[in-house]
């Protein structure tokens, strides 16, 4: 199984090209579409709300192994920017460029396209990603870009196969009640392998669970892998104890204040001591306040753009992670820039 976020800026085409990789299910301010061929099953994530909400980004991204960035054939655009800023800070994602409306452009504009989108992204953790280009319209391209999906596909599916014996680790990105049957979660496990009956806890509120039955696919099944959407009914908690982001484990540390060494993209002001910021951790979300930043062991009121440093910050809620987490720092209301950082916890 391979999770697959399309994101781009808006009118990028991000709804019509998932809309032809796969079929609609779940929707909220994200939207899954899921395809099946044999043995294999693609979920893609449609950002659908991004760029007015930087969260559809970053769960879009967060929720997937392979990422599908759209740049309509017209050009790049500073949501283009913000697309692989994110991508960079959050580091180790595969990926493809697709560039878009391939019907409303010429081979010679697309190969200049395609040679500035080398060029920005030189340097850049996406550097070498492939690119191809598509119409939904002609669907010119779309056999090649399924084809070099499947490939990365299969790439990711290895990666997974070496996580099915780590502790096991769900990801929830939705909840809700379903009369006669109760708590169901939909979400991802991200490692380790799920059975019914498991006995975990939800995390960060620390409560007891049962794992009743699985899903993937709206097939039942005792068993799911890593790298497995799925959907789970469970005893002893209900839908409304959920917040998107929480985590079914064995498990997790929980905290509201980190350390985290920083690297600070070289495209905002840069944060200060005492500012409020919004931090992400996987799909979970707080408002925190900046309480000190150190540059090399020294203590500084403000971190200049492109700057390593270490920031410690106080979160408005409890944030449950493991050690290799990859927190984001954002300002959600900076109109200039909104991504400010990556960082893990020292
Ligand atoms: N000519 C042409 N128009 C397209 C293509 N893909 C999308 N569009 C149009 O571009 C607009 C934006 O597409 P949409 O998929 O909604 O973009 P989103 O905002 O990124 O989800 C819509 O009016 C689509 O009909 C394409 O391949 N060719
Ligand atoms: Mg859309």
């Amino acid at each position: 199984m391979a999770n697959v976020a399309i994101i781009g800026g808006e009118k990028s085409g991000r709804t019509g090209l998932a809309a032809k990789l796969g079929k609609k299910g779940t929707e909220s301010d994200i939207t899954l579409y899921n395809f099946v061929k044999g043995d294999r099953i693609y979920s893609f994530v449609d950002a659908n709300t991004y760029p007015e909400s930087m969260m559809s980004l970053i769960h879009a991204i967060n929720l997937s192994d392979m990422v599908l960035v759209c740049v309509p054939s017209d050009g790049l655009s500073a949501q283009v920017g913000e697309c692989i800023i994110a991508l960079d800070l959050i580091v180790n994602k595969r990926g493809l460029f697709v560039i878009t409306m391939s019907d409303k452009s010429n081979p010679a504009a697309i190969s200049q396209l395609t040679e500035k989108i080398k060029s920005i992204t030189k340097g850049t953790n996406l550097e070498g990603w492939g690119l191809v280009a598509v119409s939904t319209t002609t669907l010119e391209g779309i056999e090649n870009l399924k084809g070099k999906i499947v490939a990365l596909g299969e790439e990711i599916r290895v990666a997974n196969v070496a996580k099915n014996d780590l502790p096991v680790r769900v990801v929830v990105d939705h909840f809700f009640n379903v009369m006669g049957i109760g708590c169901v979660v939909l979400g991802i496990v991200t490692q380790g392998t799920l059975k019914v009956h498991d006995h975990l806890t939800v995390f960060p509120i620390n409560r007891s669970a049962e794992i009743r039955s699985i899903q993937s696919n709206d097939m039942d099944m005792k068993i799911a892998f890593a790298g497995t959407r799925v959907g789970l009914s469970l005893k002893g908690v209900q839908s409304r104890d959920f917040d998107r982001g929480y985590i079914i484990s064995q498990k997790e540390d929980v905290a509201s204040k980190f350390n985290l060494k920083s690297r600070i993209t070289k495209f905002t002001q840069g944060p200060g001591v005492g500012d409020t910021v919004h931090l992400f951790a996987g799909l979970q979300d707080t408002p925190a306040t900046i309480n000190s930043i150190s540059i090399d062991g020294k203590d500084v009121t403000h971190a200049p753009p492109g700057s390593n440093c270490n920031i410690v910050l106080t979160t408005q809620k409890n944030i449950a992670y493991s050690k290799n987490e990859r927190f984001l720092i954002v300002q959600l209301n900076n109109p200039r820039q909104r991504l400010v950082a990556g960082g893990d916890v020292v």
